[in-house]
């Protein structure tokens, strides 16, 4: 019975081992991202660099949302603001309610992205990610 036991004990132990491995960061190229008010499921997207990258957008708020992602070593600071506007690497809106399907190229430069929610107030309560782009261009 004790046999039995340790049996069943290694098997959670690989278990958790496997499972450790997956947890590695892989970079995607099709993801589902959730917009509410305020926030962004999932928050933290990972991609690799230089490659076209579909969103899946839906709107579960009751008003409307932006993805806005700014360039390499931008941030929008405190608030989303006119002078951040330069700063767009790129953007779309999604109405409430509204589905919608976009592609973007991903950036070439390794590194970590802010992406917000550009509409007034929307940053400041909490809408606001990081999107990680890899270094080489991972396979899921
Ligand atoms: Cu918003």
């Amino acid at each position: 019975m004790r046999r039995w036991w340790m049996l069943v004990f290694g098997f959670v132990l690989v278990l958790a081992a496997l499972s450790a491995c997956s947890r590695q960061p892989t970079a995607s190229t099709e993801i589902n991202v959730v917009l509410t008010d305020y926030k962004f499921e999932p928050d933290t997207l990972i991609i690799p660099p230089g490659k076209e990258i579909t969103l899946h957008l839906t709107n579960k708020g009751a008003i409307e949302h932006e993805l806005v992602i700014m360039k390499y070593g931008t941030t929008v600071g405190d608030s989303f603001g006119d002078e951040d506007e330069e700063n767009i690497y790129w953007e779309i809106e999604v109405k409430p309610g509204e589905s919608t399907t976009v592609t973007f190229t991903s950036p070439d430069m390794a590194g970590q992205y802010q992406f917000v929610c550009g509409i007034e107030g929307h940053f400041t309560a909490g809408m606001h990610g990081t999107m990680t782009v890899l270094e080489t261009v991972a396979q899921r």
